[in-house]
């Protein structure tokens, strides 16, 4: 029997690894998509256009704040797992916009988790948690750890977190909440520090210039600590979770804490140049509270999964830098040269 699968947030950078993992192992996929007035299918498209996956990937318009498009999907889906990656997903953002994102990724995780409890009470569910959730609590972070979220984004995830326990709980759903810490790619948004860090190196060793009027990189707190992993290999994770003989929420995390200092010198270096020459700081990108310290302990997911990050900080920093340098029709070793 082929496996359906529902995924919500499939243009994400994560939704995108996950429908190409569940593709390869022969399930039907269907993906929740926002309308949208400019394109926002980059990287689904070209998943959705293979000739092997014709037919076998569905997408369908919803919207997470729209439980009669949430309802509409998983009846006519009829999934036997439902991974809720969607999200307004942006720590910063969710300050401009705090009752968005409770709508969105709070709100929005109840919406689905009922449409699911009331019309697929068999299939398994996964909500996207976060380590921002465990906020100011000290690190190494694990699934007992204490939690105290310090923005409006860490606080409606944490809301979904608690709303997947208890349909768990009450109704016996199968449903798991992973807590991943931070995982990038080069399928990441260009607005998070990693990205925007690897495209500037990439651009200012291929052009001179990162962007904008000085052509220097503009970043806000240099200090923040984050356990940086491979998105491609987290979706692995997920999918592991949804496989198991009882439900149980898991951290997945590398183990390794490295400053967004440490990420500007990894990246600039690949391409042969000293980020103290391009970095400046501004205090417009210095949150109102921030989380100094994010370091997780997977220990569970290790032994009860069998899954662990094997991608290092400085493979991820250079692997996305070589992404950004081949988009420009660059290499690094070419790069370095002109540095
Ligand atoms: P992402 O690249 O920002 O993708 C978010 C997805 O959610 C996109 O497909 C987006 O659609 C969709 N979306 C946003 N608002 C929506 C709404 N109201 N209704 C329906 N869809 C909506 O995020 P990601 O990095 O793949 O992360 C996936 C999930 O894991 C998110 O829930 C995130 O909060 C969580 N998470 C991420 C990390 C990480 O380090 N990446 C760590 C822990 C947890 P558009 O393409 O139309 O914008
Ligand atoms: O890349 P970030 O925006 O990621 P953040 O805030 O850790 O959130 C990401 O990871 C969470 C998991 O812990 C996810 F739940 C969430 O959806 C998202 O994927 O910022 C990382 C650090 C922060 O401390 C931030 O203050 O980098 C610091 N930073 C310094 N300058 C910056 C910048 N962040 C961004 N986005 N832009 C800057 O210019």
């Amino acid at each position: 029997m082929t496996k359906r699968a529902l995924i919500t947030g499939i243009t994400g950078q994560d939704g995108s690894y996950l429908a190409e993992l569940l593709l390869e192992k022969g399930y039907e996929v269907h993906g929740l998509v926002r309308r949208s007035s400019s394109f926002n299918r980059a990287r689904i498209d070209p998943i959705y256009l293979h000739p092997d996956n014709a037919g076998r990937l569905s997408l369908h318009y919803g919207d997470l704040t729209d439980s009669t498009s949430l309802t509409n999907i998983v009846r006519a889906a009829a999934p036997d797992e439902v991974y809720n990656l969607a999200a307004q997903s942006h720590v910063a953002v969710s300050f401009e916009m705090p009752e968005y994102t409770a709508s969105a990724d709070a709100i929005g995780a109840i919406r689905l988790l009922e449409a699911v409890r009331q019309h697929a009470p068999d299939a398994r569910f996964y909500q996207a948690s976060t380590s921002e959730m465990f906020g100011l609590t000290p690190p190494p972070q694990h699934e007992g750890t204490h939690f105290h979220p310090r923005s409006p984004y860490g606080a409606a995830k944490l809301h979904a977190h608690w709303a997947t326990v208890n349909y768990r709980e009450a109704y016996g759903l199968y449903a798991v909440s992973g807590i991943l810490f931070n995982h990038e790619s080069p399928r990441r948004g260009e607005s998070f520090v990693t990205r925007k860090i690897s495209l500037a190196a990439a651009r200012i060793a291929a052009t001179g210039s990162a962007s904008g009027a000085t052509g220097a990189l503009t970043l806000g707190n240099l200090d923040a600590i984050r356990d940086w992993g491979y998105a491609a290999e987290y979706v692995e994770g997920m999918w592991r979770m949804l496989q198991q003989d009882e439900p149980a929420d898991f951290v997945l995390a590398t183990g390794v804490g490295s400053t967004v200092r440490d990420f500007c010198e990894l990246a600039f270096s690949h391409v042969g140049l000293d980020w103290r020459d391009h970095v400046v700081t501004d205090p417009r990108f210095v949150r109102p509270a921030e989380v100094p310290e994010l370091v997780g302990d997977a220990s569970h997911a290790a032994s009860e999964l069998g899954w662990k990050a094997t991608t290092s900080v400085g493979e991820l920093a250079r692997l996305m830098v070589d992404a950004d340098l081949a988009a420009l029709g660059a290499t690094s070793s070419a790069a370095a040269e002109r540095a």
